[in-house]
């Protein structure tokens, strides 16, 4: 099994991230922390402490940061007013195990199995940037890191640039340069999980079987693809946890990375250096291609 940390800002997408990690038998949560992104951090946390609650994963919080390194946090109208789609995520403000913060909680986990733990960030990376600067051998200890961020082709914040690395793009960057092994799974590559109405369905089926708040959400995601002029639906987070679980089964290029931290219209993308002379750095990979049908068919084995 596969122990992993889930960083992430739930999100409605994030929700069927971790619906899939509570399902797949190859992958062993060990914590989960809250970060800005989706929404405002207290929505954030709240909806993540409501979703580990309805998939019973009992492991430790981490409390993440409200804003991303230099400005303030924004939120967005694609995941609705809460970050789940409306839908009121109850729960009891103590949970057992909880972190006062989600840096101090991934050091503590990755100090205590040195080298064995992946972590899975599907928000802005602000949370790894501040364990990174707090505790430098932190990247020595975790196992690899695997974010939903960035693109190389057409962004979803501005015209170039993914939300993820626009919320924090110093984060982003500090993240990147460091030693850790990096896999970045972008829109370029999440864009190619897209799946028709019919197949959603059946996706969103399969995983409120066994957790059914997500198709109360899901509503709202939907909504908001139909009138954004996509004719396709893409669940994000969910691909980059299929490129986590089925790592041979995405292909990864790895060229030089960087973002930009630039006030502009390329605010926050994600730099890829691809001439032919440049050296390839020997921790950061790329996703580049995902297929379809792969993708979707291990998606629902999960499920089932
Ligand atoms: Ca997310």
């Amino acid at each position: 099994m596969r122990k992993v940390i889930i960083d992430c800002d739930p999100g409605i997408d994030d929700a069927f991230a971790l619906a899939h990690m509570a399902l797949d038998d190859s992958v062993e949560i060990v914590g989960l922390c809250s970060v800005h992104g989706n929404s405002y951090l207290k929505n954030t946390t709240k909806n993540l402490k409501f979703a580990a609650k309805q998939m019973s994963l009992d492991v430790p919080i981490g409390l993440g940061s409200a804003d991303p390194i230099i400005g303030k946090a924004e939120d967005t109208d694609w995941h609705g007013e809460n970050g789940f789609g409306g839908l009121e995520a109850v729960t009891d403000d103590y949970f057992e195990g909880e972190y006062d913060y989600a840096w101090d909680m991934m050091y503590d986990l990755v100090s205590q199995a040195p080298g064995e733990i992946s972590v899975v960030a599907l928000g802005p990376v602000t949370n790894l940037a501040l364990t990174m600067k707090k505790y430098p051998d932190f990247v020595e200890l975790v196992k690899d890191i695997w974010i939903m961020g960035g693109t190389t082709l057409v962004g979803n914040a501005l015209p170039n640039s993914e939300y993820n690395f626009y919320s924090d793009p110093f984060a982003a960057k500090i993240v990147l340069e460091s030693s850790a092994k990096c896999h970045i799974i972008g829109l370029n590559a999440t864009e190619q999980t897209g799946m028709n109405e019919e197949e959603l369905d059946g996706l969103v089926d399969a995983y409120a079987a066994h957790f059914p708040f997500l198709k109360e959400m899901v509503k709202h995601y939907k909504h908001m693809y139909d009138i954004s002029g996509y004719d396709h639906y893409i669940i994000h987070d969910l691909a980059a946890t299929y490129a986590f679980a089925q790592r041979d089964a995405v292909e990864f290029s790895n060229p030089p990375v960087d973002v930009a931290v630039t006030q502009g219209p390329h605010y926050g993308r994600l730099l890829v250096d691809r001439r032919p002379y440049s050296d390839n750095p020997q921790t950061q990979y790329v996703a580049e291609k995902m297929d379809a049908q792969k993708f979707y068919d291990y998606i629902l084995q999960v499920a089932h």
